[in-house]
């Protein structure tokens, strides 16, 4: 998962979209980047780290320019060297620079292509540089001095022909203007929005809604599927549909725990959408076990609160704050002599033992993925005094993998694949462990004012609504996955040898 923004300004935007990215930064803290146009040049900074930490003051002078893109990465595929940090660059046509959100599911054969028939390289392994160039060549045969808007759209529409998957892009054509475009499925999230100022309006381009409120834009409206906006320099809008069969089907964990509970998606206010989770929740709790004996709800932070609390309401029980978390968590150091080992669930949150002695507690998260936070915290729970523990999960079990550009882990590491929910809550230790049922979280998401009812739950039901994805795909992710974890636990061995020799 990764944040992206674009802005067509009247003055330097270089701060409003810094500002954006640390609005973003829940999307992903593992790179950050921004570029920026002057007068036909470009200005480019992106590292590895979080915002705070890419950006001095040395670096933002440098960001001159009333346009401009920015990113921010959650690794999908497990790169995260800085070569791969966004937005990416090629020269021709134009000089076009591409910030995406998401994950091609044909990238290996684009990559060929792109190769073979377009005569274009590629330098890194991320996905989002194929995507560029196949867009800067679709742009490119258009063969034009000075692109239109009509060329950009035409563009859009035979990289939508060629990109299978989910993405949500902003593309910066320098000297022309900023491009932003939503798959075919709708999988990401996209919204534009304006502003107006002394010097006239100007757009923001972005993955959630929170960003254009926080920077004072509003919300004009979210992409359709497969639809694009092209905003030029001189603070134009236009808006085209360029897929041929574009059909709805968001991601539904972009309400799960993804996205920020300000945002509104597509229409839906995910903080809506996860009180309805719920009071979901609760009516399973009634039906399946009316007489049941919670003494109190307790939210795991910081997702499930919203959930947590209104389940509380509906079931009538108190709900209390069991467990505090750090905010300040540190780097982890690796000293001589010492393995590296994973900051512990322990010293990111702990519990408030008068909330848990002597009560049977109901813990509430968002979801249940690899299962070891949960397994951890309930210990915890148990140590902290409790009598009983039972567990909640906001979504229904996660048993595939996700495709579209969400860091899941592979299959065999889901701790609900191929299990039921009794096998599941033994492995976790939960006295009693509900998870939602799917039908009720499209509800939950879909049921409110604006009515959806087609969400990608490719996690929850194993169907890709992109129709590419077969076994054989799945078990070459899963290949590559292990792969790269490899890599990683080699390389930090290596380090520790360093230090060790
Ligand atoms: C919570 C995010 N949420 C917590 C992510 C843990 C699964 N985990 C998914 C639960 S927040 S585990 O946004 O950081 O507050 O099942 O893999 O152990």
């Amino acid at each position: 998962m990764c944040g992206i923004v674009g802005i067509v300004g009247k003055s330097n935007v270089n701060q409003a979209l810094y500002d954006a990215l640390t609005v973003l930064q829940h999307r992903g803290q593992d790179a950050a980047g921004i570029v920026t146009s002057h007068d036909g040049r470009l200005f480019l900074r992106k590292d590895n780290g979080l915002v705070r930490d890419v950006f001095q003051q040395r670096h933002m002078q440098r960001l001159v320019g009333h346009m401009g893109i920015g990113h921010v990465r959650y690794p999908t595929a497990g790169s995260s060297t800085s070569a791969e940090a966004q937005p990416f660059y090629v020269n021709s046509p134009y000089g076009i620079t591409l910030a995406h959100n998401g994950n091609l599911t044909n990238v290996e054969q684009l990559a060929k292509e792109i190769y073979a028939s377009d005569l274009r390289h590629v330098n890194t392994s991320s996905d989002s540089e194929v995507l560029l160039n196949v867009f800067a060549h679709e742009l490119a045969v258009r063969g034009k001095l000075q692109p239109t808007e009509e060329d950009v759209f035409a563009a859009v529409k035979d990289t939508h022909k060629r990109c299978r998957g989910g993405y949500a892009v902003v593309a910066m054509i320098t000297g022309y203007g900023i491009v932003g475009f939503r798959d075919p499925n709708a999988i990401r999230p996209i919204v534009f929005g304006q502003r107006h100022t002394d010097e006239g309006v100007e757009y923001m381009i972005a993955s959630e809604s929170v960003a254009l409120d926080v920077l004072g834009f509003t919300l004009i409206r979210d992409l359709a599927p497969g639809e694009a906006v092209y905003i030029t320099e001189d603070g134009k809008l236009h808006t085209r549909q360029c897929a041929p069969n574009p059909h709805y089907a968001p991601c539904i964990f972009e309400h799960v725990y993804l996205a920020r509970p300000d945002s509104i998606i597509d229409g839906i206010s995910v903080y809506k959408a996860r009180l309805r989770m719920g009071e979901k929740l609760a009516e399973k709790i009634q039906r399946e076990r009316p007489e049941h004996d919670i003494d109190v709800v307790i939210p795991i932070p910081d997702t499930s609160r919203t959930s947590a609390l209104e389940l509380a309401n509906q079931l009538g029980v108190k709900f209390r704050e069991g467990f505090v978390k750090n905010r300040y968590i540190g780097r982890t150091f690796i000293m001589p002599g010492q393995a590296a080992r994973k900051k512990s669930v322990r010293q990111k949150l702990n519990a408030i033992e008068l909330e848990f002695r002597g009560k049977n507690v109901m813990l509430v998260d968002d979801s249940i993925v690899r299962g070891t936070t949960c397994k951890q915290i309930i210990q915890m729970a148990r140590e902290a005094g409790a009598k009983k523990v039972y567990f909640c999960s906001a979504a229904p079990a996660v048993r595939y993998p996700n495709v579209y550009g969400i860091d899941m882990p592979s299959a065999h590491e889901l701790i609900a694949h191929n299990r039921s929910t009794q096998e599941v809550a033994d492995l976790i230790g939960a006295d009693w462990l509900i998870y939602q049922d799917l039908p009720d979280l499209i509800d939950a998401v879909g049921g409110g004012k604006v009515k959806i009812d087609h969400f990608d739950c490719a996690v929850f039901d194993g169907k890709y609504v992109t129709g590419d994805v077969d076994e054989a795909y799945l078990s070459k992710i899963d290949t590559a996955r292990n792969d790269m974890a490899k890599v990683k636990t080699q390389a930090v061995s290596a380090i520790i040898d360093l230090y060790n020799n």
